[in-house]
């Protein structure tokens, strides 16, 4: 499969998994006749990692802000640069606005992306960005709770990684906003993240 194939199917699989989890959602809201499940919480909640400096980052720490968080990995080809440098460029139109939003990477191969590795690799880019990551079992439960696409795909030398190429952009609360388009100048992504503040 070509890369492209193969992040297209990604990207399918990813809105599958909306489409079936908001479905689903949209079924218990039209029966239940008492409050509304919440529509955005199928996506994100309760982690616990680490970041490039060895600091530990739970979502708690992130409440107040909105954030954009995007999954990947340091060995990354072209998605995960292209992607990191796509969201410092929002980042930067933000100016000290930066200050106020949280933007993460998170890592989808923590067996060699190590805090060094990350601190190494994040540094090309904003300093606003954080890159996290954790042990494999920490890991795993954010990707489940992002509902990340994540797998391993063995090559000549080693292993590359499918993952879910979608940033996501999560209100003050936590709250799964929707995929943030980065197919639209630098100015209106900064402008439609600042609506969040
Ligand atoms: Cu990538």
């Amino acid at each position: 499969m070509t890369p492209a194939a193969r992040i297209l199917l990604i990207v399918a699989a990813f809105l599958t998994g909306l489409v079936v989890c908001f479905g689903v959602i949209l079924l218990v809201a039209g029966r239940s006749p008492g409050p509304l499940p919440q529509a955005t919480a199928a996506i994100g909640g309760p982690f616990e990692l680490t970041d490039q400096n060895g600091r530990t980052v739970t979502d708690r720490d992130l409440k107040g802000r909105p954030f954009l968080v995007f999954f990947g990995f340091t060995n990354c080809p072209d998605v995960c640069p292209t992607t990191l440098f796509e969201v410092s460029e929002v980042l930067r139109a933000l100016g000290p606005d930066a200050d106020k939003v949280n933007a993460l990477f998170v890592t989808v191969d923590p067996e060699r992306d190590t805090p060094a590795q990350l601190k190494d690799y994040i540094s090309s880019f904003d300093p606003h960005l954080r890159a996290l990551t954790g042990d494999p079992a920490a890991v795993q439960t954010v990707i489940r709770a992002y509902r990340v696409y994540a797998k391993k795909v063995p090559q000549e030398n080693g292993y590359t990684m499918d993952h879910t190429a979608i940033v996501y952009l999560m209100d003050k609360d936590g709250r799964f906003v929707a995929p943030f388009s980065l197919k639209r100048s630098t100015d209106a992504a900064a402008a439609d993240l600042r609506k969040y503040l």
